[in-house]
């Protein structure tokens, strides 16, 4: 009989990193780490896990990976699962433990942090800055006490975090997920994390140099009540994807916004924001579409062929046609 092996399961990104960090800083164990990209979610299906094992899944949509999860059940392993993703039925097995909450102002790191009763919660208002929670990560730092200074730090340190993850393999990253882990978890304060880890300053500059690159661009469509813009076929706009539509978002808060950029097959990887002001509508848009996913607030499409770009167009259009 083989010893039971346990199976750290997580988004690469803040959200994911930080919700681990959190677990792992209360509860401590030895484990197997599988994580990726930002988009790269089907991720229960690469654990190799046996009877007698467990897995902590954490960030990850349990509708994309439900048959992965399903079989790890049937046969006989353990799972922890954490998520804010759409998540469809949660299937009834007394060996699934999930704590999901799909609600517009929640992230993972937000339902662990219910979780472990606040014990990490500097972590969670992290992974909130990353995840775009703004308003939510300020709160719970104000209600902790923390200064100003200290808030934009941790805000910069979860932006960064967040932006480490996009990309369309992790060749195209600064940092594998798995790596930044192992630095991260050795710091229970991140105050000290970015005192002594030079990782987060190198993130940073490069995500500057990245922004500047995507904010020469103009929009391909303009609708009433929302902006689509098409990216070029280049690393940085591999990565800058994701935080482009933050600052568009943030910076027209009434508006939507879809980002494409092309995938290795020729077509696009599409990210859409509804508007800050009405968060609702990006995941509807994006599951016309076969490989669509995501919340009403913030929706992808993983893969749109090249001839469907005018039916994407249009149906943003029908959706973000009208101001809110
Ligand atoms: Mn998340």
């Amino acid at each position: 009989m083989n010893p039971p092996r346990h199976f750290d399961v997580f988004n690469g990104d803040a959200d994911g990193l930080c919700a681990l960090h959190q677990l792992r800083l209360a509860a401590p164990r030895a484990a197997t780490l599988v994580t990726g990209v930002k988009r790269d979610v089907s991720l229960l299906e690469r654990v190799p896990a046996r009877d007698g094992d467990s897995a902590t899944a954490l960030d990850i949509s349990l509708d994309t990976n439900r048959a992965a999860l399903l079989r790890l059940l049937a046969s006989g392993v353990r799972v922890e699962y954490f998520d804010h993703h759409y998540a469809g039925d949660i299937p009834g097995h007394p060996a699934l433990r999930a704590f999901i909450d799909t609600s517009p102002g929640t992230c993972t790191s937000l339902i662990v942090d219910r979780h472990l009763a606040g014990r990490h919660r500097i972590w969670a208002i992290v992974a909130a800055f990353g995840d775009n929670l703004g308003p939510e990560a300020r709160r719970l730092a104000t209600a902790l006490g923390l200064a100003d200074d200290q808030i934009d730090r941790l805000r910069e340190l979860g932006e960064s975090l967040n932006y480490n993850a996009y990309g369309d393999s992790e060749d195209d990253l600064f940092v594998r997920p798995a790596a930044l882990y192992a630095i991260l978890h050795r710091y229970a304060d991140p105050f000290a994390f970015l005192r002594d880890e030079p990782v987060v300053r190198r993130i940073g500059e490069g995500r500057r140099n990245d922004m500047e690159m995507a904010r020469q661009l103009r929009p391909e469509s303009v609708a009433a009540a929302g902006s689509v813009y098409l990216l070029p076929d280049a690393p940085w706009s591999r990565r800058v994807r994701g935080v482009f539509g933050n600052e568009l978002a943030t910076s027209a808060p009434e508006r939507a916004h879809a980002v494409l950029g092309p995938d290795a097959q020729g077509g696009y990887t599409v990210s859409v924001r509804a508007p800050l002001a009405a968060p609702l509508g990006a995941d509807t848009l994006c599951r016309e579409f076969p490989t669509g996913s995501g919340r009403s607030a913030a929706a992808g499409i993983n893969h749109l062929p090249q001839e469907a770009l005018p039916d994407f167009i249009r149906a943003f259009g029908r959706i973000f046609g009208a101001a809110p």
